[in-house]
């Protein structure tokens, strides 16, 4: 194989550059804004008025080759944002579509913020890859609301109502859901695969169910103030799935319409439930692992089943009734059972418990 010779590398002049933070294009065509960024870091503000959409460059961005853009109107029926790859910023101010906002970031660190946004359709918000991050206090959607991401994604929801459902989506990475008073005509379906993720729910009212999955990873699950399941249509069950990892579940303050069942895989996990209603049964399962279940002031309208499966788990259980069974099962190796008082409507079973506390 004949030895290529050394290429001597030149050292280039950077070439000056007017806008190191990119160009963004704006236009608003009949009621259609749209706002198409480049792959440099583009950052922008909008803001709506009574009477006109501001956009403003920040850092460096220009609009339109400017500093910022202005555009006369009342009012807008949909929004397109499309910035492309690079670390990009966008600062939604009080921006009020009558049916879609739709938002994609694609590579690179970005950031979205919304404030006082209400969207009469559909919000969907696509980071891309990338640590992204988007913030939302006081979101209104009329209809459903979509936000993922393809590596790691943190949302933090401060006071959102949604018509329908919530989907919030990571990927392999870190990913973190939180919200704070959130209204859901319908469900919440959050699924955040690899990486250790964490659902923080505080204060809220799902007319549908929820699904909650974290995949592998050390995960932590939080569901607390919540009244689930009880509107029309929509799911009735509260589901958490944290799949391998030791992973911690908290239920508090929870009351949902139809059945709870808390999965945690594989792992040494801590699952919680205090001050918990289910309408049907309230199933609960650790995996192997050594495993701790506490059940505090909680009732079903079915059957509780807590399976520990093998590990040196512990199980305690205080002012815990089931209207039909009550199943608790310690799985093999040595487990502990602190039993406080549990009550069943038709067969109590404890089995596999070594230890009596
Ligand atoms: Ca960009
Ligand atoms: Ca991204």
């Amino acid at each position: 194989m004949a030895r290529t010779s050394a290429t001597r590398l030149g050292v280039q002049t950077l070439e000056a550059r007017d806008n190191p933070a990119g160009n963004i294009q704006a236009a608003l065509e009949g009621s259609f804004l749209t706002l198409f960024g480049d792959a440099l870091d583009n950052q922008v503000r909008v803001t709506q008025t009574a009477t006109a959409i501001n956009v403003v460059g920040l850092t460096g961005t220009t609009i339109n080759g400017l500093a910022s853009v202005s555009f006369a109107t009342t009012g807008v029926n949909a929004v397109e944002i499309k910035m492309e790859a690079g670390n990009d910023q966008v600062i939604l101010n009080n921006l009020r579509p009558a049916n879609d906002l739709f938002i994609e970031t694609k590579e690179g660190n970005d950031r979205v913020t919304l404030n006082g946004v209400s969207v009469g359709g559909n919000l969907t918000v696509d980071l891309g890859q990338g640590a992204d991050q988007i913030n939302a206090t006081n979101l209104t959607v009329g209809v459903d609301a979509n936000i993922k991401g393809e590596t790691s994604v943190v949302a933090v929801l401060n006071t959102a109502s949604i018509g329908q459902s919530l989907t919030f989506t990571g990927s392999s990475g870190n990913d973190r859901l939180t919200a704070t008073n959130l209204t859901l005509g319908g469900d919440l379906v959050a699924s955040t695969d690899l990486g250790n993720d964490v659902i923080n729910i505080t204060g809220g009212n799902f007319g549908g169910g929820a699904s909650i999955t974290t995949g592998e990873g050390n995960d932590n699950v939080r569901v607390d103030g919540v009244r689930l399941g009880f509107g029309v249509a929509f799911g009735k069950d509260l589901a958490i799935d944290t799949d391998k990892g030791d992973d911690i579940v908290n239920i508090l303050g929870t009351d949902v319409f139809g059945a709870i069942f808390v999965g945690t895989g594989e792992g040494a996990d801590r699952v919680t439930a205090s001050g918990v209603t289910s309408g049907l049964d309230a199933g609960f399962e650790t995996g192997v692992g050594n495993d701790t279940v506490s059940l505090t002031n909680l009732s079903a309208g079915g059957s509780v089943n807590v399976n520990t499966d093998a590990g040196a788990d512990r199980v305690t259980v205080q002012n815990v009734s089931a209207a039909l069974d009550a199943n608790l099962v310690g799985g093999s190796d040595i487990d502990t059972l602190t039993n406080l008082g549990i009550t069943a409507g038709n067969i109590l079973d404890i089995k596999e418990f070594e230890i009596f506390l």
